[in-house]
């Protein structure tokens, strides 16, 4: 199982925030999170003074550093934006030709901000009109502002509308496409883009080609292998084109069938084994139903350089199998920054002890699973070899087939050269000098050809395409509701054969709208269109007529396939405020969700949870710890920093619990599930919710698993898992839990 729990790639990237004149941030806590990216902002405030804005549940670190800072209650994002919006439209502070010319269905945007006055977003969000007001007025007014998010946005039922309306800010105020502007989403581990775009995700082929029998086509051509063969793999063609579970509801696959448990659409059978490799499991929502879970597999492999977690937490004793993977230090290859930047990761040391990489671990899983050979075919077609070299041959194979993103340029070769030069980019504008100049650092994508700049500023149309410039993809057709889809006139990038919007490029296309004649040789071998051509023509005459290959189309504010064609506002499953969730009630509940009948309004009414459980549940990070945890907690000197599992409490909600600090506590969720932490006295938080870091295992529901470690493996700290009473609820398009929107209640243990 893959970690991708983030989403959105940064449109600009950490060193360009040093450009913005102001920064909100909404959900992330960056001073902690990305302290070295963080320095970014902080020179921009050196060089701009650049206002910071805060927009957090908690008092964190980054808000210390902040001009001003919001405290808002857990799930009222939306609100928020929608109220400063309404403040930017009351006031004309809108970019009126930038949403003319780029953006699509403002107007439906625009009626909505209009029900969100400050006064009625102060009632949902805790945030007064006054500091709204302020907020709004410093934001709108020092342009370019970049838009910063994290987890906090995106771990709610209602995340992917949070990262739909961010944008929306940053369209309406022409915040998109410029120098100091954008969304700069703050990913999570070092290589999350990279996992992200190579789809290890399970509604996606390599690149987000999607499922469809077109898509797997083109991959079975582009691997060397039969797409009869590859289909064989499957019960049958529509299981093929079938999204699979999520990392977040692997264990309803388990436990369907059981009372209470979801419904599944698996082809007539539950999940029986599971492999994991670089997932903690402990940092899965609803720990209490992960445990069943594993204790009712019949095999789990757990591939990792530490003793996974899930090792400990289940109870089952037998075909549980410890494989010991090597770590990053000890292989190569490219990784993706969260700016869409690669670089060469070059191997420290040898794989220790009897540890090996994880693609040799995969590979060993192929020749005994009996596909090896169609497993690594793709490697040797590009140099038409006998033998391959990996990783090279892999990242040139990625280079040969990814076209949806424009990963053509990154060779190993190029990737390795810019990793090699690194000091001579500029860490602002990624500019190289030099020997690599004309290039960017890590070469952004899209990298459309091998000898493409890459792109550090997406949507810029003040660049030429062939210096990184473009407008906005063309991705969902030409017109909708009789309304133009492509860009307005002039709008296009700088030095473009066309002025204009244009559709993206196929081979029926190419010769209007680049005002050009292809050859007889050429028209033989091009592909359909620019995601399949393999041959690279498109790519190619499009940078020659500054053309970018996805097209020149408008932003669309209005998605008409989502369940909200519009962000909407509504309450998370389990909300404080029962008065809006009756007014802003979730979704309908959602059959075959990733394969899983996942419950939205059926939860969200079962009953008052707010009565029992009155408290909000917000769960993050800590410095010294990273994911699960398992890894620091293992290192002296990083455990000795949190050496227990804690809850960040105000000292008033304290006292009406007859809490003390340092006193242990149970906090309980409305799942029935429950665990035993230490009281930390905070004002961080205020006193309708609590903190809780999500880094700790190896306790559970008061019980401490400490002997069940091998010998010589328990970690310096141990303690329950925060997820062990996050509550149910999960996004509506991809499934992320609620881990930062749910609802306990606490008593003195
Ligand atoms: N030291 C350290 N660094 C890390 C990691 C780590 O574990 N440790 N993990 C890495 C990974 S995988 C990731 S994804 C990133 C995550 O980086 P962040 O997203 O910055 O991490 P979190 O602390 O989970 O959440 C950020 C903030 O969201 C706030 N929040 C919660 N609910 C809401 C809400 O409804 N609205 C708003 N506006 N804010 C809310 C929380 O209070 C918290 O301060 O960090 C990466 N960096
Ligand atoms: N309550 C709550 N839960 C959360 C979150 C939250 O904010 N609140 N955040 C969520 C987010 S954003 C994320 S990303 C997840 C993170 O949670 P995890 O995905 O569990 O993150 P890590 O602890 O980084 O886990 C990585 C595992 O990979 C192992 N590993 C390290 N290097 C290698 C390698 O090279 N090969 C292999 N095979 N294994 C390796 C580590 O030892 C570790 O066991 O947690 C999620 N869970
Ligand atoms: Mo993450």
């Amino acid at each position: 199982m893959a970690n991708t729990w983030g989403y959105g790639a940064m449109t600009n990237s950490l060193g360009d925030i040093q450009n913005a004149k102001a920064i909100i941030i909404f959900g992330a806590n960056p001073a902690v999170n990305h302290p070295v990216g963080f320095g970014h902002f902080l020179k921009a405030k050196e060089r701009n003074n650049a206002q910071i804005i805060v927009v957090d549940p908690r008092y964190t670190k980054t808000a210390a550093k902040a001009d001003i800072f919001a405290q808002i209650r857990p799930g009222t994002d939306i609100p928020f934006m929608y109220g400063m919006l309404n403040i930017i439209f009351k006031n004309g502070w809108e970019d009126k030709k930038f949403i003319k010319d780029r953006v699509y269905g403002i107007e439906d945007i625009r009626k909505e901000a209009a029900k969100w006055t400050p006064e009625k977003v102060a009632d949902v969000t805790g945030v007064s009109a006054e500091k709204l007001m302020q907020i709004t007025r410093v934001y709108a007014k020092s342009t370019p502002g970049t838009l910063i998010w994290a987890m906090g946005l995106t771990q709610h039922t209602i995340g992917s509308s949070n990262t739909r309306m961010a944008p929306i800010l940053q369209l309406c105020l022409g915040n998109m496409g410029v120098e100091g502007g954008g969304t700069n989403i703050l990913r999570g581990h070092d290589n999350v883009q990279g996992a992200t775009d190579m789809c290890c995700l399970s509604h996606t082929l390599p690149g987000y080609y999607g499922l469809s029998a077109g898509s797997w086509k083109y991959f079975a051509k582009s691997w060397g292998v039969d797409y009869e063969w590859l289909a064989g793999r499957f019960k049958d063609k529509k299981m093929m084109s079938a999204k699979g579970f999520t990392l977040a509801k692997w264990y309803s696959g388990v436990l369907a069938g059981k009372p209470g448990e979801d419904k599944i659409h698996n082809a007539g059978t539950n999940l029986k084994a599971l492999f994991v490799m670089g997932n903690g499991i402990t940092s899965i929502a609803q720990q209490a139903k992960v445990k069943e879970a594993l204790d009712n597999l019949e095999l789990i492999v757990l591939a990792d350089p530490f003793v996974n977690e899930a090792a400990i937490l289940t109870d089952k004793k037998d075909d549980v199998f410890l494989l010991p993977a090597a770590t990053q230090f000890e292989t190569s290859g490219s990784v993706t920054a969260t700016n869409r930047s690669a670089q060469w990761r070059y191997q420290v040391v040898e794989p220790m002890y009897e540890s090996k990489p994880d693609h040799e671990i995969m590979f060993e899983f192929a020749k005994r699973l009996g596909f090896y050979d169609e497993y690594t075919k793709g490697m040797l077609i590009r140099e038409n070899k006998k033998t391959f070299k990996f990783p090279e041959d892999a990242t040139d194979e990625i280079a040969r087939i990814i076209k949806t993103i424009g990963l053509t340029g990154w060779t190993s070769k190029r990737l390795k050269k810019h990793t090699d030069n690194w000091h001579m980019f500029d860490e602002v504008s990624l500019r190289g000098t030099g020997p690599m100049k004309g290039e960017y650092y890590g070469l952004p994508w899209p990298c459309w050809t091998e000898s493409h700049s890459g792109s550090p500023v997406l949507y810029n149309i003040n660049r030429s395409v062939k210096e990184g410039g473009m407008g906005f993809r063309n991705r969902f057709g030409l017109e909708h509701d009789g309304q133009n889809l492509l860009a307005g006139k002039g709008s296009a990038p700088k030095g473009s054969s066309n002025k204009d919007g244009y559709a993206e490029i196929t081979a029926k296309n190419i010769e209007s709208v680049l005002g050009i004649k292809l050859s007889a040789a050429e028209k033989k071998k091009i592909g359909k269109n620019w995601k399949v051509d393999t041959s690279n023509i498109i790519a190619e005459k499009c940078m020659e007529a500054g053309i970018a290959p996805y097209g020149n189309a408008k932003a669309r504010a209005k998605v008409w396939t989502f369940p909200d064609q519009i962000p909407m506002h509504r309450e998370p499953l389990h909300s404080p405020r029962q008065d809006l969730a009756k007014k802003y009630p979730s979704y309908k509940d959602k059959a075959n969700h990733y394969r899983v009948d996942t419950k939205y309004i059926s939860k969200q009414t079962e009953k008052d949870w707010s009565k029992e459980f009155p408290i909000n549940l917000v769960t993050g990070r800590l410095v010294n710890l990273n994911g699960a945890g398992m890894e620091n907690r293992a290192s002296k000197y990083l455990a000795e920093l949190t050496p227990e599992m804690f809850c960040d409490i105000h000292p008033g909600l304290a006292a009406n619990h007859g809490i003390r600090n340092g006193d242990m506590m149970w906090v309980h969720s409305p799942e029935g599930t429950k665990i035993k932490v230490k009281a930390k006295f905070s004002y961080s938080v205020s006193e309708d919710r609590v903190f809780l870091p999500m880094h700790f295992a190896g306790h559970f529901q008061g019980e401490d698993l400490s002997h069940k470690y091998p010998e010589g493996t328990k970690p310096y700290a141990v303690g329950e898992s925060a997820n062990t009473v996050t509550n149910y609820g999960y996004d509506i398009v991809t499934q992320i839990p609620e881990t930062k929107g749910g609802l306990c209640r606490i008593e003195k243990a």
